[in-house]
């Protein structure tokens, strides 16, 4: 018998999957570098299933059906370079190598030209939606050699999460880095989502002074509606959680949070690619501000600020955060698309976009009602430039922005930090904004560095400096960049 995958990496990811592939039909041989972890997953989980074994990579590639597919499942940076080197010597022409880890993008950019230099095919994919989701149905969005995909996708849409109506969340991304760029941008639209949250949560807490009980009943009424998603959700039962004393454990847990990369990849992109993807990257910086935690503590007491106290109406207040809420993610997704967009023409990928939004619908951590609608948004119109601009969605924030004005300048008098429903506001405001004061900005510039500026009054690309001291000379900079 041989295997239609073989998988390296028995640890959480790797395990679940393979389970999953294996329920659906699929044999799979499966390899570790503790090679004591093959034989007992065997003897354990995998016990008269349809695995095969394999002691060495040597082994694993032997039972494999052509063109063979291996895919990784391991730990992300050298380990995945060094499982391809040692991998390649046993592969021949057309057989496939999958990262199915956290890799960032450029490395999977790197190694499909490296694999398919060695007349091999290569496969970078996110896989989304942590253990449940590995061994019940993850996200899972692949890209890197088109040749490649019609060998692995009845195995991978198989295994991955369905949406109502039977569709999978998987398809082809796109070449090369594609796959692992859109699953970077999913966890960065993970952090905003996370915090925006978090900043509702706060306001109910700190501001309109609510229980866990009411707060966890306001949740789950959210869950029923627009916002439902599985991060609204898992709130709702957070909030409802208590500890062995009876009180609500969310309440115990330190409030400093840590951010392990792929924010931090999403943001930095972003400004690679000149984009604003300013809640996300607020997202980021919440949680770098929230782990200087003894700093804050002795601010806390050096700096005064506004008692918060809440006189207006509280169910209409609830109601105007649920809408900045809304408004909010609104912003988050319309910016990460425009991160998927300009990449896109970067990279030269064909990313179909309704498509992504359709692999978001079930099975990953941002999975939602909301991403249907965007998938309409992209089915209505493939070119869309921005998501505030599809009629949905711009009905919607017009409908959120009096509350979601609201919320923001409410939480600014009383001092409470919502960092992200303020940055997503004042992007709105931006975005539906002809005029803007860069007019002054770069008149600075060309104060001080002759930096060259265009003119109202004159057609684009044509350059002005002014000699506005009377001092300089006309000579303007080609090269100096402020
Ligand atoms: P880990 O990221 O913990 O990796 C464990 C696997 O990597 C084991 O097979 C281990 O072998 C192998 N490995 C390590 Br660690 N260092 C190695 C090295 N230097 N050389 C060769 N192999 C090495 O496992 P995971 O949590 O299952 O995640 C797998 C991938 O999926 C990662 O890229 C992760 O970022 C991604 N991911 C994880 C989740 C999640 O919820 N955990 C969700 C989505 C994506 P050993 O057994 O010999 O130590």
């Amino acid at each position: 018998m041989k295997a239609d995958i073989g998988l390296i990496g028995l640890a959480v990811m790797g395990e679940n999957l393979v389970l999953n592939m294996e329920s659906k039909g699929f044999t799979v041989a499966v390899y570790n570098r503790t090679v004591d972890k093959v034989d007992k997953f065997i003897n354990g989980r995998g016990q008269g299933k349809k695995f095969i074994g394999a002691h060495s990579i040597e082994e694993l590639v032997a039972s494999l059906e052509r063109p063979r597919k291996v895919m990784m499942l391991v730990k992300a940076g050298q380990p995945v370079d060094s499982f391809i080197d040692q991998i390649i010597p046993h592969l021949e022409e057309g057989d496939i190598i999958i990262d199915g880890g956290n890799s960032h993008y450029p490395d999977t950019i790197r190694r499909t030209q490296y694999v398919e230099s060695k007349g091999l095919l290569y496969i970078g994919t996110g896989v989304s939606g942590g253990e449940e989701g590995a061994l019940l149905g993850p996200s899972m969005m692949p890209g890197g050699s088109n040749e490649a995909w019609p060998h692995v996708k009845d195995i991978f849409q198989a295994v991955a999460a369905k949406v109502e109506d039977g569709t999978p969340c998987c398809d082809w991304v796109g070449e090369n880095g594609a796959g692992h760029f859109v699953k970077m941008v999913h966890n960065g639209i993970e952090y905003g989502d996370m915090q925006i949250i978090s900043e509702a949560y706060f306001l109910m807490k700190n501001l309109l002074g609510m229980s866990h009980a009411e707060m966890h009943e306001t949740f789950k009424e959210w869950n029923e509606g627009e916002l439902d998603s599985y991060l609204i959700e898992i709130t709702r039962d957070i909030l409802g959680f208590v500890d062995e004393d009876g009180a609500p454990l969310v309440e115990k847990i330190l409030d400093t949070a840590g951010q392990k990369g792929t924010g931090k990849w999403t943001g930095i992109s972003a400004l690679d690619l000149g984009i604003p993807l300013t809640l996300i990257g607020e997202s980021v910086f919440a949680r770098c501000l929230s782990a200087q935690k003894d700093i804050r503590v002795e601010a806390s007491k050096a700096i005064t600020g506004p008692q918060p106290e809440f006189k207006g109406d509280k169910a209409a207040f609830i109601e105007d955060l649920r809408k900045a809420l809304l408004a909010s993610k609104i912003v988050s997704y319309a910016q990460g698309y425009n991160l998927m967009q300009e990449a896109a023409k970067e990279y030269n990928w064909n990313l179909n976009y309704g498509g992504i939004a359709l692999m978001w619908r079930g099975g990953c951590i941002i999975r939602s009602v909301f991403l249907g609608k965007i998938k309409e948004a992209f089915d209505n119109n493939p070119t869309l430039m921005n998501l505030l601009l599809d009629p949905y969605f711009k009905e919607k924030v017009e409908d959120a922005q009096q509350s979601w004005r609201n919320v923001v300048a409410t939480a600014m008098m009383n001092g409470i930090a919502v960092p992200c429903f303020a940055s997503a506001l004042t992007y709105f405001d931006g975005f539906r904004s002809e005029q803007l004061p860069a007019n002054m900005l770069q008149a600075q510039r060309d104060y001080f560095g002759a930096h060259t500026y265009e003119r109202v009054d004159k057609p684009r690309g044509e350059f002005f400096h002014t000699n506005w001291t009377g001092r300089g000379g006309d000579t303007a900079s080609s090269t100096y960049n402020v």
